[in-house]
């Protein structure tokens, strides 16, 4: 229903580029929708890779390659660490598309000069990680709700429903719209009172990488909030291959509970796009590609400062509008602040599976409880243990106390809670295909991989059906561009899941 969904924009890019292109026209009739601006993006021919010796985009500029870690040779030029290195995608192209692992994009019908959705704030039940489901607030069945993708100049309208059990607004973030659009509870507008819809309508001028989020504070901390995207009518400079954008929240939920309290100030669940490590998707992209990551942090009140392996990446914008080139900074790391987006692009140079994430030590796994045995126990009085330090149990390192089986706890310090169906799961996505057997020990909480693919390697991927032994891929990229004689295998043992 979704050209953003995994399996249908799949199907998508397995055809002939001529066949895609067809094909996106009619699904977008035969599903009565307007296809959005960015639908022509996919089925555009990519360019031949350079590696063929047919593209007429290089793989050198001034000493930097698109093609191996390199650095250029003069801070001051264009094209230092591929500062303006282009992507294969020409500008005549239109913007890259939009992805949002693991969200979908929200329809739209043209209605009186207007792109009309509708957005329904309600109760969600999402997996955060398979078989933890956790009840949250969002809009239509999903949290964050669905990226509604516009182009700057549109007219938005926005027919919100409220499916919760108390009021609610919905407020535009960032956008310069007239004030009684604006979606602030009481000052600017009455609430909207469960089971009743309000309308929303504004011209959107700005560009850039926008949200849009309740305005009840209890329920931003429940989770409601979803992207809007707005495209430049001027497509950007140096053009972009992809567009991805990641969420980051946090929740607080208890052991044996499914519902997030709101009210917490600590926080133990972290999710990306709605999913924890390593059930987030992979960003798959083809070697020597231009990328561009919007990330934005919607935690309650934590901030997360976002590391990328591999690469170096040019932080080119926040939320506000992209930066001009001349301010545009080279980092490893970067700290966004609770309602802050900030987007980076590179060049994907460097081969392999790398990871990127959230590097605050507590957000890269889902708590640490399961050594220590879990932190909150409901109805226990410890006050005699405080009274007197040296009556306090001795700590049971061997974890042999039921209590500490505290059944729907997430994660130890250590590895995880691996059933066979969670490990199904998890490699049930393409994107992947072909990782090292033990990598999602390694994925945890904030975190998520970025794969640098072969273009080869990523047909068979991300375009094929095929059955890609756990490892191949990985070991595929080593015998290429590494040394063989450093590749240490995953144990046998994790390989049987
Ligand atoms: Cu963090």
């Amino acid at each position: 229903m979704d050209q953003s969904t995994p399996s249908p924009r799949r199907q998508f890019l397995k055809g002939s580029a001529i066949a895609a292109a067809t094909a996106a026209l009619s699904a977008g009739k035969a599903l009565g929708q307007n296809p959005p601006p960015e639908a022509a993006g996919p089925a555009s021919p990519m360019p031949a890779h350079a590696h063929s010796g047919q593209s007429a985009v290089a793989d050198e500029y001034e000493g930097f390659s698109r093609f191996k870690p390199s650095r250029g040779s003069n801070p001051d030029g264009d094209y230092y660490i591929g500062k303006l290195v282009p992507g294969f995608r020409s500008i005549a192209d239109g913007p890259a598309p939009f992805v949002a692992p693991d969200l979908e994009k929200l329809p739209y019908v043209m209605k009186d000069g207007a792109k009309q959705f509708e957005l329904v704030a309600q109760n969600v039940r999402r997996e955060f990680l398979p078989g933890y489901p956790m009840d949250v607030w969002g809009f239509n069945g999903s949290i964050p709700g669905p990226t509604i993708e516009v182009t700057q100049g549109d007219r938005i309208r926005i027919i919100v429903h409220n499916e919760l059990p108390e009021e609610t607004t919905v407020h535009w973030h960032g956008f310069e719209l007239p004030v009684q659009q604006d979606g602030s509870m009481t000052l600017t507008q009455n609430p909207i009172m469960p089971g009743k819809t309000h309308v929303y309508e504004f011209d959107i001028h700005e560009e850039g990488t926008f949200f849009y989020h309740t305005h009840v504070a209890m329920q931003e901390a429940f989770g409601m909030v979803g992207w809007i995207i707005v495209h430049p009518r001027q497509v950007f400079d140096p053009p972009v291959d992809r567009d991805f954008g990641l969420i980051f929240q946090n929740f607080h939920i208890q052991p044996n509970q499914t519902i997030s309290d709101s009210w917490s100030m600590d926080w133990n669940w972290h999710t990306i796009n709605g999913r924890s490590g390593p059930f987030t998707t992979p960003l798959v992209v083809k070697h020597g590609e231009r990328v561009r990551v919007r990330i934005m942090n919607f935690s309650p009140m934590q901030h997360h400062p976002i590391h990328l392996h591999g690469h170096t990446f040019w932080l080119t914008g926040h939320e506000g509008a992209r930066t001009p080139k001349s301010s545009w900074v080279p980092r490893n790391t970067e700290l966004i602040a609770v309602a802050q987006a900030s987007v980076f692009e590179f060049v994907a140079n460097n081969p392999g599976d790398w990871m990127f994430h959230c590097h605050m030590v507590h957000h890269m796994m889902n708590h640490m409880v399961r050594p220590a045995g879990p932190r909150i126990r409901q109805n226990s009085d410890v006050s005699a243990f405080l009274a007197n330090l040296e009556q306090r149990p001795a700590v049971d390192f061997v974890h042999t106390d039921p209590g500490f089986d505290t059944p729907g706890y997430p994660q130890g310090m250590k590895g995880m809670q691996m059933s066979e169906e969670f490990m199904k799961s998890i490699w049930s996505r393409r994107e992947v295909q072909g990782m090292r057997t033990t990598w999602p020990m390694s994925i945890m909480g904030l975190m998520t991989a970025l794969r640098v693919l072969p273009a080869d390697l990523y047909h068979r991927v991300m375009e094929t059906d095929e059955e890609i032994p756990k490892g191949a891929i990985f070991a595929e990229i080593v015998q290429r561009f590494g040394d063989l004689a450093t590749y240490q295998k995953a144990p046998m043992m994790m390989q049987n899941h």
